[in-house]
């Protein structure tokens, strides 16, 4: 046993639409002043402990994604933000930026207006309304490759685009599964090999990055709700939300085909039903898309990091 008090990390945790956002307000690593993309390779290589400690069991759970508060570059900026997941790190995070806004409100650091957000993969803008809801202006984001065909083992030929939301997803119409929370079994083994197999056929985001989102998609049967989704994330785990990210690839894809216009509302249900509304605004042919949703703060806590705890800096498995 050591005198010291023991270091304290300060969080706060809220869900998105079921799925956790731990906001790390104060205590976390010091990754410098550079861009949030310099500070994220800072905090993979020199603190990746630190990710563990907070996501990890047995602080965090498998969905829980951290989001660690930064000083932004530019003054203009209200924050940084660096996500990351029990598998790794996040370059934009839909549901997270909605946990975010929401966590600044609740700590009286933001009023309803619009504020800039500052991520390793680009600046996003986000509204927080007076109903407390909060839409986020995603990246700009693409589809890479459409109707591409692999063989899954067990599954036969699956098709399916590739496409960029903030995270790199793989977008399954055709999979005759079930879209229920009872099926979520199945649904996580199918996506797992799916991922599986577009790695060993070298498929992937458009400079060599794993796709690691993969997307099956279904009829909602909500009224006014135009699809559901389930969402396999890094790991072996799902998105409990509709996904910003993956929305936002979506309806990449489904303006690609014209199947969405500008401005037209596009409703995504997740796997346990909670909504997001999306839509997409068009600047030179560049897609950029926004989603809305609510998140709740449901903890304040201090994280206490005890050196005399074995598992103090988090469950590796
Ligand atoms: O909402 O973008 C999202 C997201 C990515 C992984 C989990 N949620």
């Amino acid at each position: 046993m050591t005198n010291t008090e023991p270091k304290r990390v300060r969080v706060i945790d809220s869900h998105t639409g079921g799925e956790p956002t731990r906001v790390v307000i104060s205590g976390g690593p010091e990754l410098g002043e550079g861009p949030l993309s310099e500070r994220l390779e800072r905090m993979k290589t020199e603190h990746d402990d630190f990710r563990t400690a907070v996501v990890c069991e047995p602080r965090g759970s498998e969905p829980m994604v951290g989001a660690l508060l930064c000083k932004p570059v530019d003054r203009l900026s209200t924050a940084g933000v660096i996500f990351f997941d029990k598998a790794g790190y996040l370059g934009m995070c839909g549901h997270g930026t909605i946990g975010l806004m929401t966590t600044l409100a609740f700590l009286k650091m933001i009023k309803p207006g619009a504020y800039f957000i500052e991520t390793p993969v680009g600046m996003v803008r986000a509204l927080l309304h007076d109903s407390g809801e909060v839409t986020v202006k995603n990246v700009e984001s693409y589809r890479t490759q459409a109707n591409v065909a692999i063989k899954v083992p067990g599954y036969g030929k699956v098709k399916g685009d590739v496409a960029w939301g903030g995270n790199w997803f793989f977008l399954i119409n055709d999979h005759r599964l079930e879209l229920s929370p009872g099926n979520i079994e199945a649904l996580t083994h199918y996506a797992c090999q799916v991922r599986e197999a577009l790695t060993r056929e070298g498929i992937t985001g458009d400079s060599g990055q794993e796709i690691d989102h993969i997307e099956l998609f279904g009829p909602s049967r909500i009224e006014g709700v135009d699809s559901k989704n389930f969402v396999l994330v890094p790991g072996k785990t799902y998105d409990r939300s509709p996904c910003g990210t993956g929305t936002s690839a979506k309806m990449a894809c489904l303006y690609r085909d014209g199947k969405l216009k500008e401005d037209q509302v596009w409703r995504q249900e997740s796997i346990i039903g909670s909504v997001f509304e999306g839509g997409i605004c068009i600047i030179e042919d560049k897609i950029y898309p926004h989603i809305k949703g609510s998140a709740f703060v449901n903890a304040e806590a201090d994280l206490i990091f005890n050196e005399n705890d074995p598992f103090c800096m988090g469950i590796r498995k």
